[in-house]
């Protein structure tokens, strides 16, 4: 037989292949590169950026400095269209000059006091050597100039002049850490975007590239420390076979700074060291947990430390011993102590005892200051209750100058939306950072509490609940990962304005493009005040879908316990809705510093957008509008489904201004805000008029059906939620 035609159409087949792969676009983008895309630059910029990189001065010996230079021959190379060379000396005008005095002779010429810029900081300065100009990222150690470096390449990412540039930065909080919830088996609980990143199976020999990428990511934003298991832990992490894995793991991140956490479960000792009792008083259980750190760190030299969930929502802790939560921590505190470790012990915690569920970490934490071991911080969610959409911060701030409490914020959206509602949470972070305590007086913010400086601490941290997972994009859409990156930026800096940090992401995430940035910007920050709107107005919480967390289910009794019950929360009836925290009611209002709590107390004071929280209020109540409590409450809600259709409106327009593929996403998530939004609004509304008995205020629109079909609704398959 003839072979002549088989390879003709074999060549065919070839030389179409290739008009496809030619045709198809270079990089169809899917999100995956996060803020770093390093995009060219419009033409003009570009060259005038290109005079400032004509030579690089840096030094690649140690793992950092070797990440710092790929980064910047990354980041140049793809914004410019080329990477300057390497050299030794300056010898032009433009050259980029990284590093610390130790590491370059040119750095140490440059007298830069560097000391005080301690571990982590950096300078950015215009400098003259040998009659040039030059750039220098400077810093006094190595992961300060990878640090710097990012800050240098967002400067031409967000198309800033860089002509003199004078730039000192410090991380003012010290632990800036991501809580990964993430399970072994690959779910991760609350989580929007696919299965865990962390392949267990395939590690410790396949060190998957996306677990650099992930590195990259979060040292550009000064994430300085991960804990890669769910808070609701499982003793396996500890044995041998894991620590092989977190090892490989911690040796990918290292160079980029980041150190590896994990959480433990209180109990480990009875699972896996087949002793009795976990009894942290017992000297063998001491002895079980001093081992198992010593054996953590001969893997891992800079192991940071556990992270622990005790006595809360069924798992084990101290108080199964009838030993207190300090009891508790300082056993694991003192294990990890010889090698440097911290001890993250989460405040979370509430039982079915009949007390107002927003009092409880409070009566049992406050007691306990100053009973802690110097290496434990506290770990406090933001508000008192559990990431709702609006919370009062927590009245733990400010009340235990003892103690270190770190910030817990929840990236992941479990309460405001999943993956798809575009809600930037900036603002949120930034009303919980910016509140005052009033415990020292007027400006005792919390954000200072954070920080330490209010009552002088240098151990801080600030922890997020991540957003990621296998999902291109990493966080479930690409709007949520402002998210990720809004977090490191206020864990580095928690004064930093969230409209900034808004814009900088979405020039390095989209466009520079004014006639785009302008309208996303102002359409991220109304975000969040528009979810609030829909679905939980006017200081309302916790009146989602039981277990699952998905849509509206104010009328919910069914919880076998009255406090996961939305009922307990909202107590709608005939005569009103909210809770009474007042003096007169549980008398949370106590727990804050008496100014604060004048004001949370008397109804006239407390700001509106809390008011249900802290109040059970008449229907007719008068609102500051002169509009009774029952028709702001429908207006509210109307609000939030008008808001979310400007959005779609605003990004109707942005078509065009970036590739398609994002475009279409985001646009298609909107739609379907739009679509919960309504669901929210109107179920909320059939259930609260079913208690108030009152009409609908003129002028607005009824619910689209019955509370009896909204309340028949149920969702088998919800992401993020296995039984716990
Ligand atoms: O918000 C609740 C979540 C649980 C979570 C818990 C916690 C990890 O619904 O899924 O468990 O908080 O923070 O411990």
């Amino acid at each position: 037989m003839h072979p002549a035609p088989r390879v003709h159409a074999w060549m065919t087949m070839l030389v179409l292949a290739v008009i496809c792969v030619c045709m198809a676009p270079l990089h169809a983008e899917d999100g995956y590169e996060l803020w770093l895309r390093y995009h060219l630059l419009a033409t003009q910029q570009a060259a005038i950026y290109r005079s400032h990189a004509t030579q690089l001065i840096e030094s690649a010996s140690t793992p950092t400095q070797t990440v710092t230079r790929a980064e910047l021959l990354r980041g140049l190379g793809g914004l410019l269209g080329q990477a300057p060379p390497s050299s030794d000396a300056v010898t032009s005008n433009g050259a980029i000059i990284v590093g610390t005095p130790g590491s370059s002779p040119v750095i140490a010429g440059l007298h830069l006091d560097t000391k005080s810029l301690g571990h982590e900081g950096y300078i950015i300065r215009t400098v003259e050597v040998n009659g040039h100009a030059a750039t220098a990222i400077v810093a006094h150690d190595d992961i300060g100039a990878l640090y710097g470096t990012f800050h240098f390449l967002r400067l031409l990412q967000t198309e800033q002049s860089i002509d003199h540039l004078d730039v000192t930065q410090i991380p003012h909080v010290k632990l800036r850490v991501l809580n990964h919830w993430d399970n072994l088996n690959g779910q991760v609980e609350r989580g929007y975007a696919g299965a865990s990143i962390w392949d267990w199976w395939k590690l410790p020999d396949w060190r998957a590239p996306r677990y650099t990428d992930y590195a990259r990511a979060n040292a550009s934003i000064g994430i300085n420390g991960t804990v890669l298991n769910n808070v609701n832990a499982g003793a396996q992490i500890l044995t041998p076979t894991y620590l092989q894995k977190v090892a490989a793991l911690a040796d990918v991140f290292r160079p980029y700074g980041i150190r590896v956490y994990l959480s433990v479960r209180f109990s480990a000792p009875i699972e896996i060291g087949h002793l009795k009792t976990a009894d942290p008083l017992d000297p063998q259980v001491q002895r079980w947990w001093r081992d198992k750190a010593d054996e953590i760190y001969k893997l891992i030299p800079d192991f940071g430390g556990f992270l622990v969930k005790a006595n809360s929502e069924g798992q084990p802790g101290p108080q199964d011993y009838h030993r207190t939560h300090a009891d508790g921590a300082n056993m694991l505190a003192d294990a990890l102590a010889p090698h440097g470790g911290v001890v993250m012990w989460r405040a979370f915690v509430y039982s079915a005892n009949g007390e107002d569920r927003a009092k409880q970490a409070y009566d049992e934490f406050k007691p306990l200051d100053g009973h802690f071991r110097d290496n434990v911080l506290i770990q406090v969610k933001n508000g008192p209750i559990d990431f709702q959409p609006r919370e009062p911060f927590s009245p733990l701030f400010g009340a235990m100058p003892k103690t270190p409490l770190m910030m817990e914020f929840e990236i992941t959206k479990e309460y405001l939306g999943f993956a798809t509602h575009l809600v930037y949470l900036g603002p949120l972070f930034q009303e919980v950072l910016s509140s005052d305590t009033m415990v020292h007086g007027k400006g005792s913010t919390v954000a200072k509490v954070i920080d330490g400086s209010l009552d002088h601490h240098t151990l801080t941290g600030m922890a997020g609940v991540a957003n990621i997972g296998t999902d291109r994009n990493w966080s479930g859409s690409d709007f949520n990962q402002a998210n990720w990156y809004v977090f490191g930026r206020l864990a580095w800096d928690p004064t930093l304005s969230s409209r900034t940090i808004a814009e900088q992401w979405v020039r390095m995430t989209f466009t520079n493009n004014p006639a785009f940035v302008k309208p996303v910007v102002d359409m991220m920050m109304g975000s969040r005040e528009a979810a609030v709107d829909y679905m939980t107005p006017l200081g309302l919480h916790h009146i989602m879908g039981p277990n699952h967390h998905y849509g509206p289910a104010p009328w919910d009794a069914s919880e076998a316990r009255a406090d996961w019950r939305p009922v307990y929360y909202n107590r709608a009836d005939h005569q009103g809705i909210g809770f009474d925290r007042t003096r007169t009611g549980s008398d949370a209002v106590d727990q804050y510093a008496p100014a604060v709590a004048d004001e949370f107390n008397d109804i006239t004071k407390t700001p509106e957008t809390l008011l249900l929280w802290f109040h059970h209020v008449p229907w007719d109540y008068r609102m500051h509008s002169g509009q009774t409590l029952w028709y702001e409450l429908v207006a509210h809600y109307t609000q939030g489904v008008d808001d979310v259709k400007r959005m779609r409106e605003t990004w109707s327009h942005m078509n065009g201004y970036i590739d398609p593929e994002r475009y279409q996403q985001v646009a298609t998530f909107l739609a379907i805000q739009q679509k919960e939004a309504q669901w929210w609004r109107d179920a909320c509304i059939a259930y609260f008029q079913s208690q108030s008995g009152l009409p609908l205020p003129p002028g607005f629109a009824p619910p689209q059906h019955s509370l009896k079909y909204y309340q028949s609704l149920t969702f088998d398959f919800v992401p993020g939620y296995s039984s716990w």
